[in-house]
Formats: C-alpha cells, structure tokens, sequence
C-alpha cells in the first residue's frame, strides 16, 4: 500500500464523528467516545512535527486532567517538553475537521507540501495516558497513525503528563551535554528523588503531610517515586489518600486540586482533621493546592498556585541575593488576570520583583517566563513552575564562591534547577519544592499564609447564547467586544472598595467567567453578580 492508502486505511478503522473541533489550551479535549478519530488524526499531525524538526521525538499525552472519567483528551508535546508551538494548533485543527479520509490525505500532504516537510525523513513519536479507560482506544488509534506513515513510536503507558514531558525533553537530549536526564520513568523519579534530598541538606519536616491525589494517575507515581528516596534520608512522612486508580468513576470525584480550588474546602474524604498539613494534586498530575484547618483560629487556609508562586519567588530571590547574582540575573514573576491581587502587590512591593500578566493557559505564562534568567510562573489555578535561563544555570554552577553563605546559595540554586520541571508544571516536583522552601525557612503552613492575607474573590460561570461576541484585550483583563460592555463593568466597579472584576470567555467550555474580586467577602460577591448580569445581557 503507498502511504496514502495506508493513511486512508487507518482513518477508515477509527473514523471521526464529524463536528466541529478545535485545538485548546488543553489541546482536545471532550467525552472519550467522540475522541479515537481525533487521537488518529492528532498522531499524523505529531508524525509530520518530528519531520519538520529534524526527527526530534515529538510526544503525545491522553489525559483530560480534572474533568471526568468519562471526558478524555489529547495533546502534543514539543521537543524540549513544552506545548505545541501555537502556529501549529491551526494546522491540528485542519487535519482533525478534515471531513473524509480521502480529505484526510489530501490535507496531509498539502500541510507537508506547505511546510516542506520531507515525509520520507525518519520521525519519533512517544506517548503516554492516564488512568481513565478509554485510555486504551485512543492509544491504539494513535498506534496505527504512527504505523500509517512510517513513524517509530514508544509507549510509555500511564504516567503523570508532566513525566511524559520529562521524557520528550530527556529523549532530545540524551547524550549531549544539555542531558535532562535517564530516558525511563525511573530516570524521572531518581532525577527528583537525588535533587529532593540535595536541597533538603537534612533538613526534615516533622509534620505528616496528607496528598489527595484525586484517584488519578498521581498516586501510584507519587507512591513510587517515594520508594526512590534512601531509606535514611527521607526527609518527610507522606500520607497518600485517594488514590484508587482501579475505580475509574470516582477519578476527581469530589477531590483533587480542582475541588479544593473552586470550592475552597478541604475533599470531605477523608474526614478533614484540624492541624493536619495537606496538599491536592490534579488528575494527571500537573496541579498542586496546599491547604489545612487551622486549629487556633478554626479557619480553612488554602495555599493556591499564587501562594507557591510568592513563596517560590521569595525563597529563590533570596537565594540569588546571598549567591551575589542579584544584579546579574533577571527573576520575575508571571501571572494571570485570575491572580489575587494581594499576591500581586506582595510580590512587587514587598519582594520588589517584577511581575507580568498573561492570558490564561499555561503555553502564555511559559513563554513570557522563559525571557526571565529565573522565571516564576503559575495561575492560580495550582499549574505552574520555575523555570532556569542557561546563564542562571550556569552562573550557579561556575560561579566561585566567596564565603561559606555564599557557597550554600549557589548548591542550593543548582540542586532546584534539577529539583524543578524546567518543562511543565509538575504537582509532584512543585511540592518537593514547597517542601523544601517551607523546611529552610522552618515555617508551617500558618506561618506561610500570614506573608499576606488574600483579597476576598468569587468566580463566576455564566452561560450565554454566543460567547464569541466577547473579545478581550490587556492580557484579558478588558473586553474590547462588544463596544461598550466594558463601559459598564467599570461603572460597577467603581462602587466597590479595592474592587477588580472581568469578563472572559473560557477556552475549554462553552461559557463566560467573570472574577471579582473587593475588600470584604460581602462586596465581592456582589460585584460578581452585578457584572454577571452584564455579561449576561450583553451575550444575548
Ligand atoms: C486549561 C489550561 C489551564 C487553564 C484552563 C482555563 C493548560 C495545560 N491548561 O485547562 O492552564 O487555567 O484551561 O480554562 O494550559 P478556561 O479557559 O475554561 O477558564
Ligand atoms: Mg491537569
């Protein structure tokens, strides 16, 4: 068969359901059932994108996070583990509404005809799922596309996303001199486990801490990962808690980092108990929320992906401080419209460092901290990381250093960078980090909350007939359009004491969100509503 029929022959055995698709913040991602002749389509689109880089292993990762069991997703993953490149989202979104399988062909070879891709080259492609079951489907519709057009693929079966990101990176580097690591999934876990222990400097953590892992792909990993810590170094006791992976409806049911988020309350299993440190991974994985209810005061205290984002900014720019780099090294700090304001002015008054809003979605808030030496960036939502410029990297390593303090800061700023996903997100690794500021800095979860008090906030969903008439602009935190929308938010915020409230439209449901945020709960609340209701007249 030519590679034409074979395309065509695959297509036939994992057909699409025609609808309209497009590739998200989160690539594709709907009900599993709708989703086999998209993951055959994403898998010809992953093979030309190893051919258009020279061959580089590109990887795809099946997971739909913390939606539900029923819901799956797809999504690729660039050569040096961070997301598809934007520009190749419109060409993912062609190949999949492409209406039959002779189109399917034909756009195939227009697309490598357009990027002068020469099909010919040799391409990688390795993948990875979650624990949903559907899993199993996609991975063998994704199979057959690699199979279709010549591709060697690997099958690195359930893992968390960010280590499927680990290994694209470690798979592109593998021998050179910018080597991120074993190519495994052990590698991932030794990588982790020696650089844990590195910063720690043994220091330990007296108190358990409790990880909900929302009975998703985290908690056998997490579990593993721990076998990988020396017996006598392990720094810490951690309590793994909903992690059955053998009952897929109760995957995020009423747990992970999503729940404790959008509810702001602890997973009501098991019982919460008073005094106990806790934290909340996401269904794959890539989101952390710390949280505890705190017996003094008998108040639930949620540590968001802001608090991690100060606590890592303050800890590391001290860090560069002590190390003499501070006038050489740029650190700043990268954040979404969604990020409580307090944590804004904190962070630029109280730390002094820059900080920069993007749209939300991961891909945005990467991209503008990778033009940082150090670059801190997570949404509130818990995803996000630090990631290192060569030249920090480099600076930790060669610098010589001058005094014992200093010597310390540069072990220790090197041992993050290892410690640290330089590709993704990474629940796992970013509460490693946690762990780590919060054992240096002898601090419990109270003495972390008390660095600011958080600004009354509420988010609201509100459907409406066409979300596409809402545009946004200044990192979506104004709506151009409709003319005149935004005239009316302003009016009502205006009334409010340190009030901020937007609209946006939501890129992964068919909705508006609008976040308020004011000086009292009450106030917060309200203004919420009131700009709802504009939002909600406006969408007719
Ligand atoms: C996706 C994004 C997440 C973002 C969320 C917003 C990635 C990997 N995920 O899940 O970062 O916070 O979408 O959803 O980029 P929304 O547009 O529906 O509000
Ligand atoms: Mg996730």
């Amino acid at each position: 068969m030519s590679h034409n029929e074979q395309i065509i022959a695959g297509s036939a055995k994992h057909p699409i359901v025609p609808q309209h698709y497009r590739y998200g913040t989160a690539g594709f991602r709907m009900k599993a059932d709708l989703l086999e002749g998209v993951t055959y389509r994403v898998g010809l689109l992953a093979a030309l994108r190893s051919r258009k880089l020279n061959s580089q292993a590109i990887g795809v990762m099946i997971t739909a996070s913390h939606n539900p069991a029923i819901d799956n997703g797809v999504k690729i993953v660039d050569p040096m583990g961070d997301m598809l490149e934007q520009e190749w989202e419109r060409y993912a979104t062609a190949l999949v509404n492409a209406p039959s399988d002779k189109d399917l062909a034909k756009i195939y070879n227009a697309l490598a005809t357009d990027l002068k891709i020469d099909l010919e080259a040799p391409a990688k492609v390795i993948y990875g799922r979650d624990t949903r079951p559907s899993g199993h489907t996609l991975v063998t519709a994704l199979a057959d596309a690699l199979d279709a057009t010549n591709t060697e693929h690997v099958d690195y079966k359930i893992l968390t996303t960010p280590q499927l990101h680990y290994l694209v990176r470690a798979t592109n580097s593998e021998g050179t001199p910018a080597s991120y690591g074993e190519v495994s999934e052990v590698g991932y876990y030794k990588k982790l486990a020696e650089a844990f222990v590195r910063t720690m400097k043994g220091k330990r953590i007296p108190q358990v801490l409790q990880v909900d892992c929302a009975n998703g792909v985290g908690g056998p990993k997490l579990k593993e990962f721990l076998k990988h810590i020396p017996q006598d170094k392990v720094p810490f006791a951690v309590q793994v808690v909903n992690d059955d992976v053998l009952r897929p409806e109760v995957l995020n049911l009423d747990s992970g980092a999503d729940y404790v988020k959008t509810k702001q309350r602890a997973p009501p299993i098991p019982k919460p108990q008073p005094g106990l440190r806790c934290c909340s991974l996401d269904g794959d994985a890539d989101r952390l929320i710390y949280y505890w209810h705190d017996p003094e005061t008998n108040v639930f205290v949620m540590l968001d992906g802001d608090r991690i984002s100060s606590l890592a900014a303050s800890f590391i720019g001290d860090l560069v401080e002590s190390a003499g780099l501070r006038d050489e090294l740029r650190i700043g700090v990268v954040q979404t419209a969604y990020a409580n304001g307090a944590s804004t002015h904190y962070i630029t008054q109280h730390l002094k460092l820059p900080v920069i809003c993007t749209p939300t979605g991961v891909k945005h808030l990467h991209h503008v901290a990778q033009g940082f030496d150090v670059g801190v960036y997570f949404e509130a939502n818990g995803h996000g990381t630090v990631l290192f410029s060569l030249d920090a990297i480099n600076a930790f390593k060669k610098t010589t250093p001058q005094s014992p303090a200093q010597k310390e800061a540069l072990d220790t700023l090197a041992a993050l960078t290892d410690l640290i996903n330089q590709t993704v997100g990474d629940a796992i690794s970013d509460m490693l980090l946690v762990e780590v500021i919060l054992a240096h800095k002898n601090w419990n979860l109270r003495d972390w909350a008390l660095t600011y008090q958080d600004l009354p906030n509420r988010l609201v969903r509100v459907e409406v007939a066409n979300k596409d008439v809402f545009r946004t602009t200044d990192a979506e935190r104004r709506l151009s359009h409709p003319e005149g929308c935004q005239a009316e938010i302003d009016q009502e915020v205006k009334k409010f004491k340190d009030a901020r409230s937007f609209a946006r439209a939501s890129g992964t449901e068919n909705a508006m969100r609008v976040y308020a945020e004011a000086a009292t709960r009450s106030e917060a609340n309200e203004l919420a509503e009131r700009v709802a209701g504009i939002v909600s007249r406006w969408g007719v």
